[in-house]
């Protein structure tokens, strides 16, 4: 059975409390119950997890027995050479997911270095992004 770790980064966990005209109105628990529906829908089994500090997502990472990563690195996506690193040493797939469009966002959103390690990235998509990427980690782990 294929078992995914959802892992969100920094200040995500304020979702649907701050800043709705930027980052919508449902919370990071609607999220995660969006993702416990997809996972029953594709029979897949996950983890959900948020960290406000590097080196806690950097330890989710070596830690987790999930076979592939669909990682919202929040702005550490912009800044994390160490978070890169610690995907290249897991030596499993990365898919990067954004709620907002970082391309149509400040010039400083607009580099990642997580996907110089990804296989994908999907941004721009809000909440709906979740499920749709765990679809697409099921479909490129059963590849
Ligand atoms: O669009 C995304 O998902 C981001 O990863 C969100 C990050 C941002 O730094 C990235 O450039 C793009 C910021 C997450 C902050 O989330 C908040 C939610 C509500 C209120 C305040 C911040």
């Amino acid at each position: 059975m294929t078992h995914i770790l959802i892992l969100n980064g920094p200040n995500l966990n304020l979702l649907g409390t701050r800043q709705p005209e930027t980052y919508g109105t449902v919370t990071l628990k609607d999220i995660e119950g969006m993702c416990a529906a997809e996972a029953g829908k594709l029979g897949a089994t996950y983890e959900f997890e948020q960290s406000n500090h590097e080196g806690t997502l950097i330890d989710l990472i070596h830690a987790t027995k999930a076979q592939g990563i669909i990682l919202n690195a929040g702005a550490y996506t912009h800044t994390s050479i160490a978070i890169m690193d610690a995907i290249t040493s897991a030596n499993k797939p990365v898919l990067e997911l954004h709620l907002s469009n970082i391309h149509q966002r400040e010039r400083f959103r607009h580099h990642s270095y997580i996907s110089k390690v990804a296989f994908a990235m999907i941004c721009g998509l809000g909440a709906s992004g979740y499920p749709l990427a765990m679809r697409a980690m099921h479909e490129h782990l059963a590849l």
